[in-house]
């Protein structure tokens, strides 16, 4: 993989830029920079390996030299997509789903922002922002796909296991360019329809546990425990506790578990 390879498999997506580092220190830091300095949207950038990836609240996320996919993709939202901002997690989910259900996997979205196979976990999505004065100036979406056997932490790493696309088909996968056309261009049709019901439903048809209980734990808040029913329109997750009652669970720095 390289800027050349990139900008051929890519050519027909009319990307806004694109940044190649064979190494980098976290590519959602590379993007958050060049959105501040005004990169285009849809612009990306792309690491072969990350030396200090980064998951949510710090968290550390694994990225060895030719073996993953590392993607921080800048959006600028438009009218279309500003209205839905709380659903750019879920575009980025979906889209990563699709990619891999071409792939023939049979992914699951574990809300907010993992990807699993065979429970195990197969990617994760940082998305950040910057801001220009009260309002969302542009949406980095961090996108880590284990593609690669190699690209799996070793399990002292891990909270919840982990896999990889080759794991997952018993075979050697896809070029990383040609799984990076893949969840960007469901990306584009995704974002096209970014505020309508089929992009709900279809999201929530993805998720892992659905009709399940499980358990949400928010910092150092008790854990909230029920049955995950579905989305709400925004996003956030519906779960029914014992009483029958629905809670809506917001996005933020929660973790999702099946209950024990
Ligand atoms: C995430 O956080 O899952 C978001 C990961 C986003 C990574 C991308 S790569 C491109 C862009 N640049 C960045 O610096 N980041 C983004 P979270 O839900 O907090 O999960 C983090 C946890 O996943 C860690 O604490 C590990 O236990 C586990 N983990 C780390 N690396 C992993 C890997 N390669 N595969 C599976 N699990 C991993």
């Amino acid at each position: 993989m390289n800027a050349q390879s990139l900008q051929t498999t890519l050519s027909n997506l009319n990307i806004g830029g694109l940044r190649y580092f064979d190494s980098i220190g976290s590519t959602n830091d590379e993007a958050l920079a060049w959105a501040a300095k005004g990169a285009r949207d849809f612009s990306i950038v792309v690491a072969d390996e990350q030396t200090s990836g980064r998951g949510r609240l710090s968290r550390k996320w694994f990225t060895p030299a030719q073996s993953a996919l590392a993607v921080s993709l800048i959006l600028r939202p438009d009218s279309r997509l500003r209205p839905h901002l709380s659903r750019v997690v879920g575009l980025a989910a979906l889209s990563i789903a699709q990619a891999c259900a071409e792939l023939n996997l049979a992914p699951r979205i574990k809300w907010p922002n993992d990807i699993l196979s065979n429970g195990k976990k197969l990617a994760g999505i940082l998305v950040e922002t910057t801001w220009s004065g009260a309002e969302v100036e542009a949406l980095v979406i961090g996108m880590g796909i284990n593609i690669h056997r190699e690209s799996v932490p070793p399990a002292e790493f891990l909270q919840f296991p982990a896999t990889s696309i080759e794991d997952e088909l018993g075979n050697k996968p896809p070029a990383r360019e040609e799984i990076l056309r893949g969840v960007l261009s469901a990306l584009v049709e995704w974002r096209g329809r970014i505020g309508s019901d089929a992009m709900i439903e279809t999201w929530e048809n993805a998720l892992a546990f659905r009709g399940e209980q499980v358990q949400i734990q928010a910092g150092n808040q008790s854990a909230v425990s029920g049955e995950l029913v579905g989305l709400e329109s925004d996003g956030s997750l519906r779960l029914r506790d014992a009483r029958g009652e629905f809670i809506p669970i917001r996005f933020g720095d929660v973790s999702l578990r099946p209950a024990a």
